[in-house]
C-alpha cells in the first residue's frame, strides 16, 4: 500500500493520516468548498475539492472519491466514521474497482445494517439477546400475543433503524396496536423499510461495546469492552475504557459473545459489539458498529495499541500479530466529546468563531482535534470540536487529569460541551460508577450547571478581593 485517501475529515481524518504517515504511506485528503482550509487538508500529501459544502455533493459522493482516487492512483481508502463508512454500495464500488476498502467486505456491513438480518445471522453462535421477536412483524394481533408472553413495558425496534433511531416504548396492551401502527409508518418514512420487532424493554440497562479486530486468517480478537453511557439523545458524551462494574469473568464472556458475532459475518478489520447490560449483569447483543468508532482511542490506551494501524495491516492482508492472552488491561482511559453545543440551552449547535482555542497539554492528555484558533465551525457538518482523552493508572487518576485538562482547554468564541464535561466528571454517580443510560435524564438540568459555575465565579472573586486588599496592604500578607 503506497498511497491512502481519507474520505472523511476533521478530527479522524488527521487521525488516520497520523497513523498512515508513520507506516510510511502516502495520503490524500479530500475536502468540500467550505473545508478548503481546514487542518485536514493541510496533513495530507495531496488534496483535492470533492464539491459544494453539503456532504451529500460532496463527503457522500462515493462515485466522486472513486475517480479521483483513480485519477491519483490510490491503493486503498480509509472512510473514517459517519459518512460513507458504513455504505455497503460504497465497499462494494471499492471492490469493484480494485481500490481496498479499509473495512469489512460489503456483504458484512450489508448484514449487520439490517438488525433483524443481524439477529438471524447471529443465530447458532451462543449469543445472549434480549427476549423478542427476530422476524419482522407482520401480524399485529399475534404480536401482541408474544409481547404479552413478554411482559410489558416492550420496546418495538426499527429493524433499518440504529443509534436510538425508530425506537418506541410500549408500556401496557392498551397502547399496543396504536404504537405498531405509529412505529411502522415511521420507519417506512425514515428508513424506507417498515420492517419492526418487539423486544423485552430493559429499563435501566448500562452500554457496554466490545471493540474486536479481526484479519482474513480467521483470527479474531477483543481489546476488551468501552462503557458509553453517558449519552443524551442516543449522542455519547463521555466515553471510559474499562467500564468500571465488568469483572474479569463477565469481560470475557462478553468479549467471546463479541468474537462469535464478528465470526457468524466472516469479518474482517476492526468492528464494535454493542451490548445491553442489565442491573444484575446480564448482558444482550443489540448491534454490530462495522467501522472505526468516535471513541476508539479509550481502547488505544488501555491495550497498547493503534487501531488505524491493526485497520491498515489486516486489511492488506496481513496475520494479526497479537493473540488473546497476549493482552492485557493497563491503567484507564477516558474520554470526553468536545461538541459547539450549548449545555445551557438543550445542548442546541453553536456555531461561530474559534476566537480564543488553546489546547490542553501534558502527560496523559490526547486531543484528537481538527479544529484551529480562529476558524469557524461550520453549519453543515456534525459540530465535534475535538476528543479530549485522558489517562490515569487508576480510573479517579484519569478523572483528576481530566478536570484539570478541561480547565487548561480554553475556548472562546463558542459555547462547548467542556463544562458538561466537568459537571459530569465531578458528580458522585459517575465517580462511584453507579450509573447507567439515564445518567444525563437523572441528574443534570442547565440550573445545576449554573450554580456550579456561579460557586466558581464566587471563589474567584474572594481569591481576587483578596489580592487586592494585600497589594494595598489593607490586609495582612500570612507568613
Ligand atoms: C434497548 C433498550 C432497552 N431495552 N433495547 C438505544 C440505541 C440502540 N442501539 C439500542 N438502544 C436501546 N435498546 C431494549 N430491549 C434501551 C436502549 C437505549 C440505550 C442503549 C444504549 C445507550 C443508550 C440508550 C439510551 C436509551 C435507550
Amino acid at each position: 500500500m503506497k498511497k491512502l485517501l481519507v474520505a472523511n475529515r476533521g478530527e479522524i481524518a488527521i487521525r488516520v493520516m497520523r497513523t498512515a504517515k508513520k507506516m510510511g504511506i502516502k495520503t490524500v485528503a479530500v475536502f468540500s468548498e467550505a473545508d478548503r482550509n481546514s487542518p485536514h487538508v493541510q496533513h495530507a500529501d495531496q488534496a483535492v475539492c470533492i464539491g459544494p459544502a453539503p456532504s451529500n455533493e460532496s463527503y457522500l459522493r462515493g462515485d466522486k472519491i472513486i475517480e479521483v482516487s483513480k485519477e491519483l492512483n490510490v491503493d486503498a481508502i480509509h472512510p473514517g466514521y459517519g459518512f460513507l463508512s458504513e455504505n455497503a454500495d460504497f465497499a462494494e464500488l471499492c471492490e469493484a474497482n480494485n481500490i481496498l476498502f479499509i473495512g469489512p467486505r460489503s456483504k458484512a456491513i450489508r448484514v449487520m445494517g439490517s438488525k433483524l438480518a443481524a439477529k438471524e445471522t447471529v443465530k447458532g453462535y451462543n449469543i445472549p439477546m434480549v427476549p423478542g421477536t427476530d422476524e419482522a412483524i407482520t401480524d399485529i394481533p399475534e404480536a401482541k400475543k408474544i409481547a404479552k408472553g413478554i411482559g410489558f413495558p416492550i420496546l418495538i425496534k426499527a429493524s433499518a433503524g440504529g443509534g436510538g433511531k425508530g425506537m418506541r416504548i410500549v408500556e401496557n396492551e392498551a397502547e399496543f396496536e396504536s404504537q405498531m401502527d405509529r412505529a411502522i409508518s415511521e420507519a417506512k418514512n425514515a428508513f424506507g423499510d417498515g420492517s419492526v420487532f418487539i423486544e423485552k424493554y430493559v429499563a435501566s440497562p448500562r452500554h457496554i461495546e466490545i471493540q474486536i479486530m479481526a484479519d482474513m486468517h480467521g483470527n479474531v480478537i477483543h481489546l476488551f469492552e468501552r462503557e458509553c453511557s453517558v449519552q443524551r439523545r442516543h449522542q455519547k458524551v463521555v466515553e471510559e475504557a474499562p467500564s468500571a462494574v465488568l469483572t474479569p469473568e463477565l469481560r470475557n464472556q462478553m468479549g467471546q459473545a463479541a468474537i462469535n458475532v464478528a465470526r457468524s459475518c466472516d469479518y474482517i478489520g476492526a468492528g464494535t459489539v454493542e451490548f445491553l447490560l442489565d442491573e444484575n449483569l446480564n448482558f444482550y447483543f443489540l448491534e454490530m458498529n462495522t467501522r472505526l468508532q468516535v471513541e476508539h482511542p479509550v481502547s488505544e490506551w488501555i491495550a497498547g495499541v493503534d487501531l488505524v494501524e491493526l485497520q491498515i495491516k489486516v486489511a492488506r492482508g496481513e496475520h494479526l500479530n497479537i493473540i488473546q492472552e497476549d493482552l492485557k488491561i493497563n491503567g484507564h482511559a477516558l474520554e470526553l466529546r468536545v461538541y459547539a453545543e450549548d449545555p445551557m440551552n438543550d445542548f442546541l449547535p453553536s456555531v461561530g468563531n474559534l476566537e480564543v482555542y488553546k489546547l490542553p497539554e501534558g502527560e496523559n492528555i490526547r486531543v484528537d482535534n481538527g479544529f484551529e484558533q480562529g476558524m469557524d465551525i461550520p453549519i453543515y457538518y456534525d459540530p465535534m470540536i475535538s476528543k479530549l482523552i485522558t489517562y490515569g493508572k487508576t480510573r479517579e487518576e484519569a478523572i483528576e487529569v481530566m478536570i484539570k485538562a478541561i480547565d487548561n482547554y480554553h475556548i472562546k468564541g463558542v459555547e462547548t460541551t467542556l463544562p458538561f464535561g466537568r459537571f459530569v466528571f465531578e458528580h458522585e454517580a459517575f465517580r462511584s460508577g453507579n450509573f447507567d443510560t439515564h445518567f444525563v435524564k437523572k441528574h443534570f438540568s442547565h440550573s445545576l450547571l449554573e450554580d456550579q459555575e456561579m460557586l466558581e465565579a464566587e471563589i474567584a472573586a474572594k481569591i481576587a478581593l483578596k489580592h487586592f486588599l494585600m497589594e494595598q496592604k489593607l490586609l495582612k500578607v500570612p507568613n
